[in-house]
C-alpha cells in the first residue's frame, strides 16, 4: 500500500481517488495528507516538469486518422446554431467577454469550519486557531460555465490534438470530460494563443492578453473565491443543500448552464456539480500557500479539483470540498473551466 492509499485509508473517508483504482463512478477522490517534502522529490519534480514539456511538445499538431479528422469536422459542422454559443468563436459563450466575468480583487473566507459546516473533511481545515483563513486575491477573470465539448471539439479539430474519443460522447453543450489535466492545460494555452492574434476578440479581452495575462486553470483559491464569493457560505448559493441549483446526485451532465442561480457570486454557474473542474493547485495539505506549489511534488502528486459531479452527494458540491486527480486520469466526471490571469 503506498502512503497517499495509507493516507485515504486513515482519514476515514472513503479511500479511493480518482486515479484508476476504483472503477464507480461516484467514487470521487477524498484525499488527505501527502508525502514529506524532500531534496529529491524537489529532483524529481524537476524530471517531471521537463517530461510534460517535452510530451507537450510531442502533442503540438499531429495529424490524426482521416477517419478522426472526418468525425470532429462533422461535429463542429454541424453545431451551426447551438443557441448560446459562436460558431465563428470556437463556440464560446454569445455573451460580451465570450463567458469570462470578472471577480474583483480582494479577501474572501478559505476553508472550512466543522463547526459550522458539519459536512467538512478535516483536509478542508487549516491549523492553528482558526480552522478557516483569510486570503487576498488579486482580481481576476473566470468562465462562467464549465467548457464544452463542443468548444474542446473545436480545439481537437484546429490543431490536430489527441484527444480521448471518450471526451465526444456527450452533446455539444455539455462539459467537455474524460479530459486529463494536461488535455486541460493545452487548450488553455491554444485559446490564449488564438484569442490573443484574433482580430475580433472583445477588446477587453484582447487588452489583457496582449498586456501579458494569461488564460489557464484557476488555482484552488481562485476557484473557491470564485464559488462562495467573500462570505464563507458552504454552498455557492447559500448554506443549504439546493437541487434546483445545480446538478448532483444524479444520473449524467446536463447542458452547462441548465441550473440558473441567480444567489450565485458573480453569475457563475455550475461550480458545484455537473463535473468536478480541475485546478492548477497541486494537492498540499492547508495552509494553502502558493509559493511553495513546485515543491514536495513526486511521482505520487495529485492535482486538486473541485466542485463535485453529477454522480456526487450533496456533501462533494459544497466550495471547500477538495479532491485530487492524477496526472494522466480521464474520467468521465471530471472537467475544468478557465480562468483568466496576471
Ligand atoms: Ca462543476
Ligand atoms: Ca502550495
Amino acid at each position: 500500500m503506498s502512503a497517499r492509499e495509507e493516507a485515504r485509508q486513515s482519514a476515514g473517508g472513503s479511500p479511493q481517488g480518482a486515479d484508476g483504482t476504483q472503477r464507480d463512478p461516484g467514487a470521487t477522490a477524498q484525499v488527505v495528507g501527502g508525502p514529506p517534502q524532500s531534496v529529491g522529490g524537489i529532483t524529481i519534480v524537476v524530471v517531471l516538469v521537463l517530461g510534460v514539456a517535452v510530451w507537450m511538445s510531442l502533442q503540438r499538431p499531429q495529424p490524426n486518422s482521416v477517419g478522426d479528422m472526418e468525425r470532429l469536422s462533422r461535429l463542429t459542422s454541424g453545431l451551426g446554431d447551438l443557441p448560446g454559443f459562436r460558431a465563428d468563436a470556437w463556440f464560446l459563450p454569445d455573451e460580451e467577454l465570450l463567458g469570462f466575468v470578472v471577480v474583483p480583487g480582494g479577501p474572501f473566507l478559505m476553508g472550512s469550519d466543522p463547526a459550522v459546516d458539519r459536512l467538512a473533511f478535516d483536509n478542508e481545515w487549516w491549523p492553528g486557531a482558526s480552522p478557516q483563513a483569510t486570503v487576498d486575491l488579486p482580481e481576476f477573470y473566470v468562465g462562467r460555465y464549465e467548457v464544452t465539448v463542443a468548444q474542446f471539439g473545436a480545439f481537437v479539430e484546429e490543431t490536430g490534438y489527441r484527444a480521448d474519443d471518450e471526451a465526444f460522447q456527450q452533446p455539444p453543450d455539455h462539459p467537455v470530460a474524460t479530459v486529463s489535466w494536461t488535455d486541460a492545460l493545452a487548450y488553455a494555452r491554444w485559446l490564449e494563443t488564438t484569442l490573443r492574434e484574433w482580430p475580433e476578440t472583445p477588446t477587453e479581452l484582447g487588452r489583457l492578453l496582449r498586456g501579458g495575462w494569461h488564460i489557464s486553470l484557476p488555482t484552488e483559491a481562485e476557484w473557491e473565491k470564485a464559488a462562495r464569493g467573500s462570505d464563507g457560505r458552504i454552498y455557492p448559493w447559500g448554506n443549504q443543500p439546493r437541487r434546483d441549483r445545480a446538478n448532483y446526485a444524479g444520473r449524467g451532465t446536463v447542458p452547462v448552464g441548465s441550473y440558473e442561480c441567480p444567489e450565485c457570486p458573480f453569475g457563475l454557474l455550475d461550480m458545484s456539480g455537473n463535473v468536478w473542474e480541475l485546478t492548477r493547485s497541486p494537492y498540499q495539505s492547508y495552509p494553502y500557500d502558493e509559493s511553495d506549489d513546485r515543491e514536495g511534488l513526486d511521482a505520487d502528486a495529485l492535482w486538486v479539483m473541485r466542485g463535485g459531479a453529477f454522480n456526487d452527494p450533496e456533501r462533494n458540491v459544497r466550495t471547500g470540498i477538495r479532491g485530487g486527480a492524477d496526472p494522466g486520469v480521464r474520467r468521465p466526471f471530471i472537467g475544468f473551466r478557465l480562468v483568466i490571469t496576471p
